[in-house]
């Protein structure tokens, strides 16, 4: 057995997993998602959701594809842009990104909001506490005083200072039903998912086919080089991306990517 075969299974700290592992970005992945379940944060079926957004990540090489690009400077423009810009997190995205997404937070001055799938007033505390542990200030989400429309009752719980009241909301590894019923409200969704036939990056203006890992880092570099453009240089950017484009060429890299 190789010194790599020997690291995923028994890692206590992530920073036992050495860089150079050809499957870092994986292993590093697995270990906080598995940490995430320990502390309270993940719910189990994040554990399947991470498996399939590994699988795709794989065959797309793992790499954050021009048009994946493009739509992270897309959805910076948009957050920029934004008059109440939020950020939803749920138990992955906490698990794996913390620090990340209250950089990117920061960067475009948006809110941070606790919006679970599987929610308990357990697992909203305690992400809101691992938020706030990783630099946040106000965490959203924890009032839950307003609705989605047209979605049954504990997913659709929102707040009506937060989610609800957002023009662009960036939701990352979302459940189908609810990027739908967000988009119904009019919102301008920005999407994060692996797989570009789920139905959540399908109805986003902002599908970001990478992985969240790369992505969200990604969108606070480009925010910060925007950050001195005028309204009309974000238009411009938002006007020239492609949606469908973006889409179809995740798809078509997934299909006849050189593994
Ligand atoms: O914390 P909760 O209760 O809100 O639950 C969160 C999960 C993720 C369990 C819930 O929203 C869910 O079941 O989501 P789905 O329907 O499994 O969708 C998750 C999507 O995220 C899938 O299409 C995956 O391919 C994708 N995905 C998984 N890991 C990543 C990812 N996309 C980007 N980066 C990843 N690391």
């Amino acid at each position: 057995m190789s010194d790599y075969d020997s690291v995923s299974a028994d890692v206590e700290h992530e920073e036992e997993i050495p860089e150079d592992h050809p499957r870092y970005q994986d292993l590093l992945t697995r270990h906080r998602i598995e940490a995430g379940v320990e502390k309270g944060i993940t719910h189990l079926q994040g554990m399947h959701a991470e498996g399939r957004g590994s699988a795709f990540d794989y065959l797309l090489g793992e790499e954050t594809i021009p048009s994946a690009d493009d739509a992270e400077r897309a959805a910076a423009a948009h957050l920029l842009l934004a008059e109440h810009p939020v950020l939803s997190i749920n138990g992955n995205v906490a698990a794996l990104v913390p620090g990340e997404m209250v950089a990117l937070a920061e960067a475009v001055d948006a809110d941070l909001e606790v919006n679970l799938f599987n929610r308990t007033p357990e697992r909203i505390d305690a992400i809101a506490d691992h938020l706030r542990e990783h630099g946040a200030g106000d965490v959203k989400g924890l009032e839950a005083d307003a609705r989605i429309p047209n979605l049954e009752h504990k997913r659709a719980k929102v707040d009506a200072d937060g989610i609800y009241d957002a023009d662009v909301v960036l939701v990352p590894l979302e459940d189908g039903d609810r990027a739908e019923a967000l988009d119904e409200m009019g919102k301008t969704e920005i999407v994060i998912d692996l797989n570009p036939l789920s139905r959540s990056p399908q109805v986003a203006d902002v599908p970001i086919v990478d992985n969240i890992i790369r992505a969200v880092p990604n969108m606070t570099e480009h925010a910060r080089a925007l950050a001195d453009s005028d309204e009309a240089e974000l238009e411009a950017i938002i006007e020239d991306f492609d949606r469908e484009r973006a889409l179809e060429n995740a798809e078509e890299r997934i299909r006849s990517g050189d593994l």
